[in-house]
């Protein structure tokens, strides 16, 4: 029948939730696939990830990639759905197989459905969670990327409730980030990669955003993984991607996801890519959704298959 979604386009929450449960039911050739509704976000919409993967189980070592958890960052979302389409539709390519060989892949397309809707039918840059915050100046939503738990409240991160940049009433008041946590820790033995992704920029963020005066123990392994998906997603379209932490690059920011995921959770390997722009930025348009979503997957297979020979 119909697909809900057109690739080359920017899609509603509906019709991806209704895409992915499709395309889990469609799974051939070895491939399995199952959705996890991990809860609903403030307005009620269902938060759906997928994993996919060959031999998939419990112990498997497994790779984590969400997007959209800031709304109006939409190439991080068609970015998600192309790697989705990708692993489901194209694993007869070694490249693809091989990688679901190795890891089960958990995808979260949308991490805050309620922001994003909100920029499809009112505010096209809107950023933070839909969630009342202040009814004296009838302020909405908090940052989910300062509401997770990790040096929660620190630089970077606002008490207005206001602000963009509003972390929120308490670490993981927002129901979003409560249900990626909730998902997440008690798989994180699970995952040997976190990956968050947003726009934009052209860099593969690596922990800290919360301090620029700390660098992560495990900064060198970090970079050099980091590096190999910089020079993969170059030799796809020529993109140069700069890797570094957050805080050194560009600002600090406390309360970001893959601070908690590295600092609280262990996982290792944990970046937030900032996609391209190419000078539209927020509103890249819809023409760059296939060559984005095919040089950041060429990175994230990378990234995969350097992280198994580690
Ligand atoms: N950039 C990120 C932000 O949340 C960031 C940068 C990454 C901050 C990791 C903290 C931790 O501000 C965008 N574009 O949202
Ligand atoms: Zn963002």
């Amino acid at each position: 029948g119909k697909q809900p979604i057109d690739l080359e386009d920017f899609n509603r929450h509906g019709d991806i939730n209704t895409w992915l449960t499709n395309q889990a039911a469609s799974c051939t050739g070895g491939v399995q696939c199952t959705t996890y509704d991990i809860g609903n976000s403030y307005e009620g919409r269902t938060m759906r990830v997928i994993r996919i993967g060959i031999n998939s189980s419990d112990q498997k070592p497994a790779i984590w990639v969400d997007a959209g958890i800031h709304a109006r960052e939409w190439i991080s979302p068609s970015t998600a759905i192309y790697f989705i389409n990708q692993l489901i539709n194209n694993a007869a390519d070694a490249t693809v197989r091989q990688v679901l060989e190795r890891f089960d892949w958990f995808i979260l397309p949308l991490h805050n459905p309620d922001g994003y809707e909100y920029t499809h039918t009112n505010e096209r840059l809107w950023r933070k969670t839909r969630t009342p915050t202040d009814p004296v100046w009838d302020c909405y939503g908090a940052d989910p990327n300062r509401n997770f738990g990790y040096q929660w409240g620190g630089d970077g991160a606002s008490p207005e409730p206001c602000s963009d940049t509003y972390r929120g009433d308490s670490a993981f008041s927002e129901p979003c980030a409560q249900r990626v946590r909730d998902f997440v820790t008690p798989r994180a033995n699970q995952f040997r990669a976190f990956v968050t992704m947003h726009s934009y920029g052209q860099w593969w963020f690596t922990p800290w955003g919360y301090t620029a005066n700390e660098v992560p123990r495990d900064y060198d392994d970090q970079a050099a993984v980091g590096e190999v998906v910089a020079d993969a997603i170059f030799a796809v379209n020529g993109r140069s991607y700069t890797v570094g932490p957050s805080s050194i690059l560009l600002y600090v920011a406390s309360g970001g996801s893959d601070d908690w995921s590295y600092g609280s959770l262990g996982i290792k390997y944990s970046y937030c890519p900032e996609l391209p722009d190419e000078g539209f930025g927020f509103e890249i348009p819809r023409e760059y959704i296939t060559p984005v979503g095919r040089e950041t997957f060429e990175g994230i297979k990378a990234m995969a298959n350097e992280i198994w020979t580690r």
